[in-house]
């Protein structure tokens, strides 16, 4: 409960709204039993005394009273609806943010799957609750006070009755509670289920038809699909079942007042009289009635909320989960905030596994680079080249061992500086939807034209760019589908060189480049070497054995050697290896 608790609290920001929601609910529930006094007034005074007058004007008061009842629920409804949006607004902000910040240790607990889950589906629960809560929460007990109230007042023996239907009602509503709560709670796993497979497929749509398992992948879906549906119906099956029941009690209850007011007036009780003839007190009875009526209609909200309490509860507690999450990967306190890289990097005993107590997958890692040096890096698949260079950037922490940029150990140094003057090429490139230009200016807000220019030159990427009609502002479509895979990796590229960077990472960034272009690009990297330090990673020894040193890694995550190329085919196994297995792909023996 303390989580929904926590997200109400959203709704501080707009107060004027919850307050003339609230006020403009208050006064239609109140008009609703003002109708009621107002039909006892016709029943007993007006229609045995056959007084039109006063049949006409309170039959039009009940006009005017119904229709101020009426305005009334449009301004609370408006007002909810509002509120219920901007908070669901405000939330999803926040959420949005704290999902930015989240380290991808973090990103790798929740599953991608499931924070879209917690930014939509979540969310869009919350704003329903929040609906609810301005329309009923309210309304219900004030509806259930008054109508108890004014049924006791007009009839003490007829009010017996709650005796039985009131404890059955909240007994029913509390075992729906109690019943409902973790069924919702696993509904909204499937839905995580659901997003994954939905996701995976929709990313990757060729290899799925290429490999041609669009079945299996439906079979996947079928599945989670089946999974969800049962699972959901498993949960709303009880709030099904709540409310035949709740009907049950309810006519059964007003069955009940009208046997019990027959049989007193029978026995000569609930007698009124009018001009001095006594009649059975029919006003009287309808009145109660009425009162009755309110006082379940109470109840049944109630229930619909608690219904809605739970399904909300059980998306607030994954909400809060999120928003709470501790981010592991943290800015130091007294971080060292402004700072020019001149370049050198040396790793100190580094280990590192990607889970808490997982799988070292580097291990005892040591090393120096000097500012402005190129260095390659190799090692077989799955070797931990690109776990190594993460920890550059510091996009994942060292689980021992230290990582210094200039001497400094880089969790001294202010995340946001360091990242900003590292260029680092992953290894599937990344393109989003938008320009050539929003793309290659992610590498530096401010770039001129004349820095984009430069960046495409260097990245060998102008001879596509240059013959777009529209240059930077070609369109790229979600993910670069209309891009090939040597133009993304060659964009990717000049955004890293957009920054200017002080570091270069590139984590077999030219693979997909044709061998001319990539050489020009090696070329460049090595004309600028004076400004800026290299790493490259490649499986081929032909981009890196120019290289100024070779770090080469052993598919136990250690070290093999760390050398020049020529050096490295004397006395490093691993690399001989590599290098035999190349052989008539362009490398010269040492
Ligand atoms: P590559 O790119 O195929 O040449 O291989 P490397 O050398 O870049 O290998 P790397 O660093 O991607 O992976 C080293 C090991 O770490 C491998 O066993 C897979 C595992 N690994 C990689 N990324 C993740 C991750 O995000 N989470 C977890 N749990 N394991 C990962
Ligand atoms: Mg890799």
């Amino acid at each position: 409960m303390s989580s929904l608790m926590k997200l109400i609290k959203y709704g501080g920001h707009y107060m004027p709204n919850i307050i003339i929601s609230l006020v403009a609910m208050v006064i239609q529930v109140v008009t609703g039993f003002y109708v009621i006094r107002l039909m006892v007034v016709i029943i007993d005074d007006a229609l045995p005394a056959m007084d039109t007058t006063l049949l006409l004007r309170t039959g039009a008061l009940m006009i005017g009273v119904a229709l101020i009842g009426l305005a009334m629920g449009i301004v609370n409804n408006f007002n909810s609806q509002k509120v219920a949006m901007y908070v669901t607004a405000d939330l999803r902000d926040d959420l949005f943010e704290k999902i930015q910040a989240l380290s991808f240790t973090n990103i790798d607990k929740f599953k991608t799957s499931r924070l879209i889950t917690t930014a939509t589906n979540d969310v869009q629960r919350i704003q329903q609750f929040f609906q609810m809560l301005l329309r009923i929460i309210v309304r219900a007990p004030l509806m259930f006070g008054i109508g108890l109230y004014m049924a006791i007042d007009t009839s003490r023996s007829l009010s017996n009755i709650f005796f039985i239907s009131l404890p059955l009602l909240i007994i029913t509503i509390v075992v729906i509670m109690i019943l409902a709560f973790p069924r919702y709670m696993k509904v909204q796993k499937t839905i995580d289920g659901l997003n994954r497979v939905t996701l995976e497929t929709a990313n990757s749509p060729r290899v799925i038809k290429s490999f041609v398992t669009t079945d299996h992948e439906n079979e996947r879906f079928e599945t989670a699909n089946q999974l969800f549906k049962n699972t959901n119906l498993a949960a709303e099956k009880i709030s099904f079942a709540g409310e035949p029941i709740f009907m049950v009690i309810f006519n059964a209850t007003i069955a009940g007042i009208l046997f019990l007011g027959a049989y007193f007036m029978d026995q000569g009780l609930l007698i009124s009289t009018v001009s001095g003839v006594a009649l059975p007190d029919v006003g009287l009875l309808m009145a109660f009635n009425s009162y009755s009526m309110q006082i379940l209609f109470g109840l049944l909200m109630f229930a619909m909320v608690m219904i809605f309490i739970s399904r909300a509860l059980a998306s607030a507690n994954r909400i809060v989960e999120v928003l709470e999450e501790e981010i592991d990967l943290q800015d130091c306190v007294d971080c060292i905030e402004q700072f020019d890289v001149a370049g050198s990097i040396t790793f100190n005993n580094v280990s590192f596994a990607y889970e808490k107590d997982g799988n070292r997958v580097l291990k005892d890692i040591s090393f120096d680079i000097e500012a402005g040096q190129r260095v390659g890096i190799i090692g077989s698949t799955g070797s931990g080249k690109s776990s190594l260079i993460q920890l550059i950037p510091r996009l994942y922490d060292t689980t021992e061992g230290d990582v210094l940029i200039d001497g400094v150990n880089v969790k001294q140094l202010n995340i946001k500086a360091l990242r900003s003057q590292i260029g680092y090429v992953t290894q599937t490139a990344t393109i989003f939807s938008g320009s050539v230009g929003t793309n290659l200016m992610m590498g530096r807000p401010d770039a001129s034209f004349d820095d984009l220019e430069r960046a495409t030159k260097l990245a060998q990427a102008d001879d596509f760019i240059l013959t777009y009609d529209d240059l930077f502002n070609h369109e790229i479509q979600q993910k670069g589908t209309n891009l090939s895979g040597g133009q993304k990796q060659r964009i990717s590229l000049a955004r890293a060189f957009v920054r200017d960077p002080k570091i270069l990472i590139l984590d077999d960034s030219t693979s997909a480049v044709d061998a001319k272009s990539e050489e020009a690009i090696l070329n460049e990297i090595e004309r600028l070497s004076h400004r800026m330090t290299t790493i490259v990673i490649s499986q081929k020894i032909s981009t890196i054995k120019d290289m100024d040193k070779i770090l080469v890694l052993n598919n136990k995550g250690r070290i093999d050697g760390f050398d020049t190329h020529e050096n490295l085919m004397k006395h490093s196994e691993v690399y001989q290896e590599i290098a035999l297995s190349q052989v008539g792909g362009g490398v010269p023996s040492a």
